[in-house]
């Protein structure tokens, strides 16, 4: 087990002055939504007002993005209810900060690492990816983040690193959902270690130009848009570097409809149900669903030579 020593601070002399100037913008921008009510304004008047002000960040798709109400209201996080109704109503006694993320295992730079410490790594870009939901339904969304790699490559995998588990908080004092038997908690997740260094995969602290909204895994979450929206885990307190392939909370649960990939599939079918269309939140008429989430061109060539039926 690591102890938390003041020393686990990343160096600064790999943060230029570009981000500091990011992380203000940022931080502006979260104070908009509390203006808004004072103004009259809609929360989706001033997402549209904040989107005007920022830069779609590379891989951006240029759909229609869910609205901001959608994203918010409609959540999948156990911890805070099963209901998709639950997490906005019952996810506000979370608290964000103080937050530590502890980097272990197979790395040469270990630590508890302070959130705000973490924000400063990169500059923070706003991502528009669609999202998909193993159980048949997508959204478009505005992240706020940095690719994970930007953390991985300053704490320095050892080379007998292949895998990456994430680790979410499981408070039960915070999170009503944790009392539950419906998950074994803390709930987890894991990719390969090329996953994870993925341009593609986010460490997302942010939607809509604002701090992420609890239910949506406030304060820092990871976001794999090619793969099913259970990879992507929330309010993370623990990235640790593996050797073997972890076990992640779905598996144990149900290993017969949830595999260690997980990569969005039409031709897999969940052994419930077809996975070959998609309700996008929103709409009504049926989506055909993309293989790997449409993000085929960018993460395909990751998995040639896997038997995506095997590896599901
Ligand atoms: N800790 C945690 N992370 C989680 C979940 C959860 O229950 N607990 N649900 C997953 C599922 S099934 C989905 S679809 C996405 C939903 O993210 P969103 O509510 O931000 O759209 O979060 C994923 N991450
Ligand atoms: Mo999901």
């Amino acid at each position: 087990m690591l102890i938390r020593r003041p020393a686990d601070t990343l160096p600064s002399e790999i943060t230029p002055q570009a981000i500091y100037r990011d992380r203000r913008e940022f931080l502006r921008a979260a104070g908009g939504l509390a203006l808004a009510g004072g103004l009259g304004l809609t929360s989706d008047d001033v997402a549209a007002a904040k989107l005007a002000n920022t830069r779609p960040g590379p891989y951006s798709t240029g759909e229609e993005m869910t609205s901001y109400k959608n994203i918010t209201t409609y959540n999948n996080f156990y911890e805070f209810g099963t209901d998709k109704a639950d997490p906005a109503r019952t996810a506000g006694s979370l608290r964000q900060r103080p937050w530590t993320v502890q980097v272990d295992g197979l790395v040469r730079r270990p630590g508890s690492y302070d959130l705000d410490a973490l924000l400063k790594l990169a500059p923070l870009e706003d991502r528009i990816y669609r999202m998909r939901c193993v159980e048949g339904w997508s959204m478009v969304i505005p992240w706020v983040g940095y690719p994970l790699h930007e953390l991985i490559r300053r704490v320095e995998p050892l080379g007998s690193a292949k895998f990456v588990e994430f680790t979410t908080l499981a408070d039960r004092a915070q999170m009503p959902g944790v009392h539950a038997p419906v998950l074994h908690w803390p709930y987890t997740e894991g990719l390969r270690l090329d996953e994870a260094l993925h341009p593609l995969t986010l460490l997302a602290v942010g939607l809509y130009g604002e701090t992420l909204p609890n239910q949506n895994g406030a304060p820092v979450r990871i976001v794999t848009p090619w793969k099913y929206g259970f990879k992507s885990a929330k309010s993370i307190v623990r990235i640790r570097f593996v050797e073997a392939q972890p076990e992640s909370s779905w598996m144990r649960a149900a290993p017969r409809e949830y595999g260690f990939y997980s990569n969005v599939n039409p031709d897999v079918e969940h052994p419930r149900w077809s996975q070959a269309k998609e309700r996008r939140i929103g709409e009504f008429t049926k989506r055909k669903t993309l293989m790997f989430n449409g993000y085929g061109e960018q993460v395909a060539q990751m998995y040639s030579g896997l038997d995506l039926r095997k590896f599901f």
